[in-house]
Order: C-alpha cells, then structure tokens, then sequence
C-alpha cells in the first residue's frame, strides 16, 4: 500500500480556463447482455430509441422495470463542440461520477476507465479533437458490485437472470450522477494545490503546496484574499506558508472563505491561474473532546443520503439549497456523507455557509453478518480468499486517496470516516483496517480519522475503534433491539455507552433512528407512529446527555430514502425526519427544539 497521492482539481471558470457543461440529454441505451461492448457501440451513433438526463440516476426515469432493476452495462452518448477557441489549449474530459465504474471513448478512442462509483475521473483528450469540431463522447457505466468492489456486493444468475446481492440498506441508483465537463487548460498548467491552515490566537496561516505540469522555467505566485476582495497575503513559490494578522476564521455556521488564488507565472505574464475557497480553522481531538479552533464542537444534524425521487442519486442544485434549508430549519449544524463521497457541489455549499461534514467513503456492507435472513448471501465470511480479501483492500485504499484527493482542501471536512459498519470484532477485520487507517492518516495528517462501528461490534467486542481518533457508534436501541421498550432500551445503551465512554476518546453517535410512516398517529407511541419516532429521540437524548464524552448526534436519516425491496423495508427506509418529499415528521419539531434550544 503506498501513499501515492492522487490529483485532481476542479474544473474552473478562470482567467486562464475555461469549461463546458455537458450536462443534458444523452442518447441511451440498457445492455444487459453484454453486446456493446463485444459489437463496439462507441465507433458510431448509439441506435437507440431512449434519451437519458444527465446528471440523474437511468433506474427511474423510465416507466420500466427493466430500467429500474438493470444488471450490468448501460450506454450514454452525446456530441460536444469543442470551443474553437481552445485551439493549442490542453483539452479535457471529465465526469464527476459514474456509478460504480466507467468507461469512456472520444469518438473511437478509449480515454477513460475508471473504478469507483463516487469520485471524478478524467482524461487529456487534447490529442483527439479539433477545436471548432465535433466529436462524440461514448460512455459504459456498469453497476455490478463484486467482493472487490467499494461497496461490495456479488451477482447470481438463476434461470430468470442475473441477481446482484449487497450487503448494504440503500438502492443500487446507478448512471452518470454528477455533471460531465469538456475544460480547457493552458499546456502548462497547475495540477494541484494543497491547504493547510492553523490558527494561533488571531493569527492566521495558510501553508499552501502546488504542483504544476510542463510549467519549467515559470514561478508560482499565491495571493490570498479576503471575502471583501482584499489582498491580505502574498508569497512566491510552488509552496509557502501566508499568514493573516487578526484572521477571520471560518467557524461552524459561518462559513468565512479566503480566496486563495495560485498563479503559475513567467515575470508578470500569467501563465495559468486557480482559485481555492480557504476556510483558516483547526480541528483537534483532544482527550474526550472534539475541537474546531480550539473551542469544544458538538454534532448536531444527520447521516444523509443522495436520494430524491425520479432523480435517485443524480445531483440536483434545487434540492441541494432545500436540504440546506432545513438543516438550518432544524438547527443542525453538521452531516455525514453516509455512505459515499458526495457530490463536490455539496462539500462547497458547506463550506460557504459553515457547515461541519464527516466525509466518508463508499466502504458500506463490507459485513456479511449484516444480512442474516434480510439480504440475503448468508454463510459467506466477510474476510476470505474469496470473499473480501487483499485485492478489495487496494480497491479501498485507492477510494481512501481519491476522497482524499478530492475534498482534503474543503474546510466543511473535519473528519474521515473510512467505512461504515464493517464487522469489526474479528482479527481478519483489525488486520485489514490497520493499514487503511495508516494510509489515511499519512494521505492527509490534518484531519482525525475513524470509521462507523455497528451493534455487532460493541464495546469490548470491536478490534478496530482502538486505530480510531473518534469512537464514531450507529445504535438502534429501541428499535431493532428492546424494539417498542424505550425502558429497556433506555438501560441497555447507557450501559454500552458508559463502557464506550471508558476508552477517553470522543464520541459521535452518527446513527441512531426509528422507522415512521408519516401520518400514523397513535395514543400508545408503537413503532412506526410518529409518537414512537419523537419519544425513541428523546430517549436516545437522555442518555447522551448523561455521557459528557458524547459529542455529536447524527439522527439517522435526514429524509425518508429508497432501498431495494425486502419484508423489513415499505417503499423504502422510513426512518426519515423529513420525507422523501421532504416534509416535517412530529420528530422535524422535537430536534428543532432541542438542537435551537427553544422553548
Ligand atoms: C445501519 C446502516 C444504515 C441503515 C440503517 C437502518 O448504517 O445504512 O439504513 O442501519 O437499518 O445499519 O435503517
């Protein structure tokens, strides 16, 4: 496992870059056998009758069971003009995300594979188009899961088709769900930049690391700028350190921004320029404490999912402002991207309005012990030869470097979270999590580090928290276990919690929910009524507010989201403060008052 580091900065509008959304409708077309890539559909027009938005999941577009439970390869295609003035520019493409791997092709070259269904890739095609000319983009998205996938998951065929089984509580939304870009950049370019800031009393610094290709011979130039346009540093070099008397910091709920601009120059001709959004904050474990510029932070918010209807998992700016409205609505303060990468657009409106993400990876379901008679593929062991083994863990490890990659620059991210619920309490799992955990922190040693601890692990059971800055804990006392007895449930989790809080390091329940179908309504609060889901809350509060070692509570889930069928879930997990439409459960009023403190 090496700590190659990826790169990969953002497509830009610029002084020096340009770019171009290919976002919209792209030709499209189901391939469940197989056939386009035997019969090689990139070398001409897609013949097809279907047109597919873009960015959007394909499963719920159609009014078609085959679109919505697809296994295996699906088509897109389109044509782009490439802006003749581009001409002796480096010419790029790039997707944000295909969900779970990627190939693409500009016109009949292949430029592009990619593994990994929740983080950008992208490919130099400068070589193969004319600006002012049109060339057609081709690309597979395949959304089988393997054991050596993240997440993992394995495909059965039977006599009615292929099967594709997976250990984790969310549907398989598959396609380009991100925006797709054509951008420009001069030949000698910058290819990444790398913050850090620190924070000592007032004063602030900003130590800043570039890297640059084909730019022999050209300086780097920084400037940072204030959110009035203010310069209030300067310096020259791939890398440096600014620093900022009396600094703003961004703090939760004010996401202050510096704009650091990095210029590769020759004397004053500016060859190529990128701006970053600098947020100068600390985060720090400290004992039983978390801290955000040395101030004790408490969690207050949710795990989430991308997840809206029709769309699925494509990125929609809409319901991207709406869910920000209603965490402020509700008072949270902070989120976990539970349980993948989300969409950069996401990680940049936390950072501009001062919102504290738990970023984490697609590592979910890497437990068989998860699925008992629910899921299905009982009896395999989660860590084998030939279940997850050493080739899985590569695959993770690379999904670690590009999560890192992508957002290590984002002030929102104050911690990692390498997975969530793997089996935990084996030897076979500390043996492949110790590593991981060592990559990351080498990959980015600014940030703590930890990973999401499920029921099947608790304390005293778990051979993995002990590699964790942050005991990060999921629990559904009250609901899958002492299930409807809030006073048993009550007892059994101050029990494991108090045993938690014994280890001395901070604590964040990142999971704690009860399913409720909005509308049920009854005297006796059983489960699934909406009293059931309001006194489950507050019981869980109860007993955090016991433990002073508990900083963060994560309400599972934000809204209401799709899975794939089975006896435990209707129409979905239900275990949503909004619904799937976003509206206010009884619970939405409980937390509004409890995380705003009103009366
Ligand atoms: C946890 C998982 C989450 C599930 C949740 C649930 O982390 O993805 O949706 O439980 O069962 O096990 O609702």
């Amino acid at each position: 496992m090496t700590d190659e580091e990826e790169q990969m900065l953002r497509p830009q509008d610029t002084a020096t870059r340009e770019r171009k959304s290919l976002n919209g409708l792209w030709r499209f077309a189901l391939d469940a056998d197989g056939a386009g890539r035997r019969e090689e559909w990139w070398n001409g027009p897609l013949r097809t009758a279907r047109e597919a938005a873009v960015p959007a999941s394909y499963n719920d577009l159609f009014a078609d069971p085959a679109a919505r439970d697809h296994i295996g390869d699906v088509w897109y295609q389109t044509s782009v003009r490439v802006p003749a003035g581009w001409d002796g520019r480096r010419i790029v493409l790039r997707f944000d995300s295909a969900t779970h791997r990627a190939v693409a092709w500009v016109d009949d070259t292949r430029v592009a594979d990619h593994e990994g269904g929740y983080t950008p890739f992208e490919a130099d095609v400068t070589a193969l188009v004319t600006p002012g000319q049109e060339v057609r983009v081709t690309v597979v998205v395949n959304n089988e899961l393997t054991w050596q996938s993240i997440p993992p998951g394995f495909v059965t065929e039977t006599p009615d088709g292929k099967h594709l089984q997976y250990y984790h509580d969310f549907f398989n939304y598959a396609g380009l769900h991100r925006s797709v870009w054509l951008y420009s950049t001069p030949v000698a370019h910058l290819s990444d930049i790398t913050v850090v800031t620190g924070l000592d009393g007032s004063r602030g610094t900003v130590e800043y690391r570039s890297e640059a290709e084909g730019g022999e011979g050209l300086e780097v130039r920084a400037v940072l700028r204030d959110a009035e346009g203010a310069e209030v540093a300067h310096a020259a070099g791939a890398s440096g350190v600014l620093t900022v008397a009396g600094a703003h910091p961004w703090r939760p709920g004010e996401g202050y921004l510096y704009d650091l601009e990095v210029g590769l120059v020759r004397g004053d001709e500016v060859v190529d320029a990128y701006t970053l959004g600098v947020g100068v904050r600390t985060v720090e474990v400290r004992g039983t404490e978390f801290l955000i510029n040395g101030e004790p932070f408490y969690f207050t918010g949710f795990g989430r999912h991308e997840d809206i209807p029709v769309l699925g998992k494509g990125h929609d700016d809409a319901f991207l402002v709406h869910d920000f409205a209603l965490m402020e609505w509700i008072g949270a303060n902070s989120f976990r991207t539970s349980h993948y990468p989300y969409a950069e657009e996401v990680l940049d409106y936390a950072d501009r309005h001062g919102f504290v993400v738990i970023d984490e990876t697609a590592a979910v379901g890497l437990n068989t012990g998860l699925a008992g008679g629910i899921f299905g593929g009982e009896g395999y062991p989660t860590f084998s030869d030939d279940t997850i083994n050493d080739a899985s863990r590569a695959v993770h490890a690379q999904a670690i470097r590009e999560l890192v990659a992508r957002d290590k620059n984002h002030p929102s991210v104050v911690l990692w979270s390498i997975a969530n619920e793997p089996e935990s309490h084996t030897e076979a799992a500390r043996d492949y999590f110790e590593p991981l955990f060592t990559l990351t922190r080498e990959l980015d040693p600014s940030r703590p580090v930890g990973f999401v601890n499920v029921m099947l692990a608790p304390h005293g059971k778990c051979l993995v928290s002990q590699f964790a800055d942050v005991l990060m804990l999921n629990r559904y006392y009250g609901w899958y276990v002492n299930t409807g007895d809030l006073a048993g449930a009550e007892r059994a989790w101050q029990a494991e919690l108090d045993a938690w809080a014994g280890d001395g390091k901070p604590i964040i329940i990142t999971e704690y929910g009860a399913d409720t179908v909005a509308g049920l309504h009854s005297v006796n609060p059983g489960p699934w009524t909406e009293e059931y889901q309001v006194a489950y809350l507050d019981m869980n509060h109860r007993v955090f507010d016991r433990v002073d070692a508990v900083v963060g509570e994560h309400v599972w889930n934000f809204a209401d989201f799709e899975t794939k069928p089975g006896v435990f879930r209707v129409d979905g997990n239900k275990k949503g403060v909004f619904t799937r439409d976003r509206r206010p459960k009884a619970a939405a009023h409980l937390l509004r008052r409890r995380w705003r403190r009103e009366p």
